[in-house]
């Protein structure tokens, strides 16, 4: 099954709620009145995309059809079309479906280091070595740094990612200071000349003051080796989570100064219209998508491919 099949599956309960929805409500001939815009706006919000964008969506429809005949093709496009708006956000140029490295920010020179928080199980470290991954196919050489040093478990997922993907892993015992391997990780990066250092870290949540702290902590110290960094910083959020991740996400990213997401598992039983809400809600780009537990299970994530994805048949 190809990525884009692993994509639309686990859109399929909202592609199949917006299908049945239109075609049920919107009838060709039938004057679009409010009991009908109302209807679907409840629909809509049930696809998890949140209020407001539903909201955004309805008032779109209202203004170009309220109170006329029913053109169901044109009340698709214009649902379509406002959806891509909505997922672009303020960032068109970041999607360019032929660089698959072009969500990423890039240091001025020397290595580029990403940060990678979220809480625990997301995906974190999967999503890395995927990234990993992807910029080795670019031709960029990777330093991976393994930040969770709270589980034994967490350091050796991440070195049999690096042996599988041959790229160099700075690792400490269990328990040590995640800041120190960040540190490490980037002074690596420098000294063999690496044009990316990936950190992983413990998973956390926003409301654990000290360890949002910890995180800011292992910022301040990459700093030292390299004055810019983290040039990213990546949230990773589980689709699967639903509604319940949006407010998670939005203090987690306040917090750690988050520049994009990742967001994994939408092959699972995702509620596809939750990138929607998170996009609408948060005010930081979705960067990348996880689509499988496999290396090259991750997608640049491209509103226009998704909005089509969503309502292809
Ligand atoms: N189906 C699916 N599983 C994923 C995806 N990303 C990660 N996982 C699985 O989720 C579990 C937790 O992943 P891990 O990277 O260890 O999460 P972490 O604790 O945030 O580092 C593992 O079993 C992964 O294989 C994804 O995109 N799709
Ligand atoms: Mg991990």
């Amino acid at each position: 099954m190809g990525l884009l099949d692993r994509l639309k599956r686990g859109l399929e309960k909202t592609k199949q709620l917006l299908r049945t929805d239109v075609r049920d409500l919107f009838r060709s001939g039938e004057i679009l009145d409010e009991r009908v815009l109302e209807e679907f706006e409840g629909r809509l919000i049930r696809t998890d995309m949140g209020v407001a964008a539903a909201a955004r969506i309805i008032d779109r429809l209202r203004e170009e059809y309220g109170g006329r005949t029913v053109d169901v093709d044109a009340i698709w496009k214009t649902v379509r079309d406002e959806l891509i708006d909505l997922l672009r956000g303020n960032e068109p140029q970041l999607w360019d479906t032929n660089q698959p490295l072009s969500p990423l920010a890039k240091a001025p020179s020397g290595p580029t280091t990403i940060l990678v928080a979220g809480v625990n199980g997301v995906g974190k470290t999967t999503s890395i070595a995927k990234i990993a991954n992807l910029l080795q196919k670019n031709g960029k050489k990777v330093v991976l740094a393994a930040g969770d040093t709270f589980r034994a478990a967490a350091v050796e997922q991440l070195t049999m990612w690096s042996e599988r993907l041959g790229c160099t892993i700075v690792r400490k015992e269990s328990g040590a200071d995640p800041a120190a391997v960040a540190y490490e990780g980037c002074q690596k990066a420098v000294e063999i000349g690496a044009d990316y250092v990936i950190i992983d870290t413990a998973g956390r949540l926003q409301t654990q003051k000290n360890l949002m702290d910890e995180l800011n902590k292992i910022r301040r110290v990459m700093q030292k080796v390299i004055p810019d960094a983290p040039h990213e910083s990546l949230l990773v959020l589980d689709a699967t989570t639903g509604q319940n991740g949006v407010s998670q996400a939005k203090s987690f990213s306040t917090a750690v100064q988050c520049t994009g997401l990742v967001l994994a598992k939408l092959d699972g039983t995702a509620r596809g219209g939750v990138v929607i809400a998170i996009r609408q809600e948060m005010g930081i780009p979705v960067k990348y998508i996880g689509v499988g537990e496999q290396i090259d299970d991750l997608e640049l994530f491209d509103p226009h491919r998704f909005v089509e994805a969503l309502f292809e048949k």
